[in-house]
Parts: structure tokens; C-alpha cells; sequence
């Protein structure tokens, strides 16, 4: 998977080369992180990649013609690549996105900065992903999330300590608890099933304890997810004894 990042703020993505999986991934070839300056594709003398809003109002706008051309600079390099702007307008990039997006073989990450992007610049790209409802100052920040979030999915790049698709999010509920040692640690004990030795036993506890943390924390992830008959049994059994400590409350308030 190649990463091409068009952006004024190409040095903000260094960032990703200082350390841990991205960094690794980077050097056995896994992914690439290539980065275009915007400023590079400004034709004036004082190289403006903004301008005052039509219409009036405070700020600037990011011009259109200088990301139209890094743009078509980044397609003309990676032809099959997807072209993916990052704006709070876009679609929730959330972990199904994520795995979609991971089957292209090379993504262009456009960033925008100052109060908007022209909107025309919509209309020459594929698609707009948003990684959650709130506003950066720039789309780089969100880019790297998407390359972040991306790249573990890309076979290689995580070792075998933990494949990506059997944790939290990929079963579609949260993670189950972990622990290593100490086996107390101030005052708190690592569950007694997990020194078992049972693997069924421990494997079903872990099912339960992520079911009932998505319930508590998330139910509305479990709306989504496809559920076992044995974990529709267990959500019973948590619905049941729900219901009899409302009825005992009823009963003596
Ligand atoms: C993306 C970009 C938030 C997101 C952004 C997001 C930069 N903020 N939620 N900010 O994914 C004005 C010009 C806002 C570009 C844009």
C-alpha cells in the first residue's frame, strides 16, 4: 500500500518515521509514505495556495487550481490509486471503512487547512472520510489516523504477536480485559479463569466479558454484529437477572 499525502505541511508526517509498527512497516517495504507540497503546485510568484472567500466573511479558502494539480500529479504516479479528502463533511471512517479502504493498493490523502477548501475540490475526488465529528485546524492529523488505523490491516505489518482481526472491533464488540503480571497488583487481582489453565473455559469468559462490556459501554454496537445463539443466551441470562433487581427494587423501594 502506497500513501501519497498532499499537504502544505509535508514535515508533519516525519512523524510517523520515529518510532513503533508504522515506522517498521515503512522499512520492510510493507507501505509507503510519499508526501506532495501543495505550494509546489502554486504558479505565482509568491507561490498562494489561498484567497478570500466569495461572498465575504473571516478567513481564507484554499484555492482550487494548486490541489487540482497535485492532485493530477499524485494520479498521474498512481493510477489505480483512490483519492480520499479528509473533512469533517465526509463519511465516519470507522474499522469496516478501514478494511475496505485497505483492499486499494495505493491511497491519495489530500489535507486542507485555513477555515475550508473550494468546494470544487470535491468533485475531483473519490471520496470524503471524516474520523469523527469535531473540526482540526488541518486534515493532516486525520491523514495520519487513516494511514495509522490503514496500515495494520496490510498483511505484514503486524507480527504474529496478535493478528488484527481477532481483536476488538473486527468481532464487532470490545475487547475482552487483559492482565500480565504481577498477579496482584495494588490490591487488584488477575481474574482466577485466567491462571485456569482452561483455554474453552477462558476463550468463553472473554466472549462473555466483551459482550457484557459492549452491552454496558457500546450497545450500540451490538446492533450491527452478527451474535451466536450462545451469546444471544448469555444477553438473556444478563436481561433476566436486570429485570429481577428492578422487580425486588419495585417490590422494597
Ligand atoms: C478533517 C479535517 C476534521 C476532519 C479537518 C475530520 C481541516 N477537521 N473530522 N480540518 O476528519 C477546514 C479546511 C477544515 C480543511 C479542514
Amino acid at each position: 500500500m502506497t500513501f501519497t499525502v498532499l499537504t502544505l505541511f509535508p514535515e508533519m508526517f516525519s512523524a510517523l518515521l520515529l518510532g513503533g509498527i508504522i515506522k517498521r512497516a515503512v522499512e520492510s517495504k510493507c507501505i509507503a509514505i510519499e508526501t506532495v507540497d501543495i505550494r509546489d503546485f502554486a504558479t505565482n510568484r509568491h507561490r498562494t495556495v489561498d484567497d478570500r472567500p466569495y461572498g465575504g466573511g473571516c478567513g481564507m479558502v484554499m484555492k482550487p487550481e494548486p490541489l487540482a494539480r497535485a492532485i493530477r500529479h499524485a494520479k498521474q504516479k498512481h493510477p489505480e490509486a483512490r483519492t480520499v479528502l479528509l473533512t469533517p463533511q465526509g463519511r465516519l471512517f470507522d474499522q469496516r471503512v478501514a478494511r475496505r479502504v485497505a483492499q486499494y493498493t495505493g491511497l491519495v490523502l489530500i489535507c486542507g487547512r485555513y477555515e475550508g477548501v473550494d468546494e470544487r475540490v470535491s468533485l475531483l475526488v473519490d471520496e470524503e472520510l471524516s474520523i469523527g465529528d469535531y473540526v482540526l485546524t488541518g486534515g493532516e492529523i486525520a491523514a495520519m489516523v487513516v494511514i495509522d488505523v490503514v496500515s495494520r490491516l496490510i498483511p505484514g505489518v503486524l507480527g504474529n504477536v496478535r493478528s488484527a482481526d481477532e481483536e476488538s472491533f473486527s468481532s464487532g464488540l470490545l475487547e475482552y480485559p487483559q492482565y500480565t503480571r504481577p498477579r496482584s497488583f495494588e490490591g487488584a487481582q488477575v481474574p482466577d479463569i485466567l491462571l485456569s489453565g482452561n483455554h474453552l473455559a477462558i476463550k468463553q469468559w472473554r466472549r462473555r466479558v466483551s459482550l457484557a462490556r459492549t452491552l454496558a459501554k457500546r450497545p450500540d454496537l451490538l446492533f450491527r454484529e452478527s451474535l451466536t445463539p450462545e451469546d444471544i443466551e448469555f444477553l438473556k441470562k444478563i436481561h433476566r437477572d436486570i429485570e429481577a433487581i428492578i422487580e425486588r427494587h419495585m417490590q422494597a423501594p
